[in-house]
């Protein structure tokens, strides 16, 4: 990527709920990624008070990176990924959004291609794909992958928005593009990041696709269970008969 090729500011949302083991780790990555190309970029963490002290953590990395970088945006409890973007973007100082996963379940060596597809075509949106191309998951046992894989072909059958993963969380805004989606979405939990998807093509907004792979959260309990599951089929339903 040509350096300094733009005026371009990049602002990553990273909302974290006991990821103190995680944090550090992924935020020196992104550093080092943002760094090596030469973009401009800000990392704002969005903690909801979780137990294990990873403002804490939070803490002691902006001091070492600076305050123009390292943002902390806490919250009082947890209130849910949908809200924590919302909190998010309302600080961001970037003209593109990043929102990714703290559990380094998104590696921030895939970033420099979200930017160039970005660039590329002047894309309202780039989404990380684990369903198409070279993309694909690690780690899971077969149950969860088949969740998150039917999750996505029964969407995909039902609301056809011609997006390879709808469900992944791993994905690149023009600022004011990501204020309209959220916006004008209404689900909670897994649905959530779909029903952005669904939102864009009806603003007619552009959509690319990078191939990622997915792996498994490094540290932390994984918490994906049948609740979980039977919450994002009653999203879908509600979806499917409001759009
Ligand atoms: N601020 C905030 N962050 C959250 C909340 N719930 C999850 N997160 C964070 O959002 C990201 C995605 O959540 P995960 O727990 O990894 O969800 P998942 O990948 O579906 O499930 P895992 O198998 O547990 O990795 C992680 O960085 C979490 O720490 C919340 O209520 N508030
Ligand atoms: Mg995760």
């Amino acid at each position: 990527m040509a350096p300094n090729a733009t005026t371009d500011r990049y602002s990553v949302l990273l909302p974290t709920y006991n990821e103190r083991e995680n944090l550090p780790i992924i935020v020196w990555m992104l550093v080092k990624v943002f760094t090596e190309h030469k973009l401009d970029f800000e990392i704002i963490v969005i903690d909801d008070n979780s137990p294990d002290g990873t403002l804490d953590v939070a803490k002691r990395l902006q001091d070492l990176y600076g305050s123009d970088r390292i943002v902390l945006r806490p919250r009082a409890g947890k209130l849910g990924l949908g809200t924590a973007y919302v909190h998010g973007i309302k600080n961001a100082t970037g003209n593109f959004v990043i929102i990714m996963d703290a559990d380094m379940s998104h590696h921030p060596k895939f970033i420099p291609q979200f930017i160039q597809k970005q660039r590329d075509g002047n894309c309202d949106i780039v989404t990380g794909t684990r369903y198409a191309g070279d993309g694909g998951v690690y780690g899971w046992d077969l149950r969860r992958k088949l969740t998150s894989r039917g999750a996505n072909v029964l969407a995909d059958v039902l609301l056809s928005p011609g997006v390879s993963d709808l469900t992944g969380s791993f994905r690149l805004y023009k600022k004011h593009v990501l204020a309209k989606i959220i916006d004008s979405t209404i689900s909670k939990g897994y649905v959530f990041q779909m029903e952005m998807m669904i939102r864009a093509r009806q603003f007619d907004y552009s959509i690319a696709e990078v191939p990622i792979t997915f792996v498994d959260r490094v540290y932390g309990e994984s918490k994906l269970g049948a609740n979980e599951i039977i919450g994002y089929l009653k999203g879908l339903a509600t979806l499917v008969v409001s759009v």
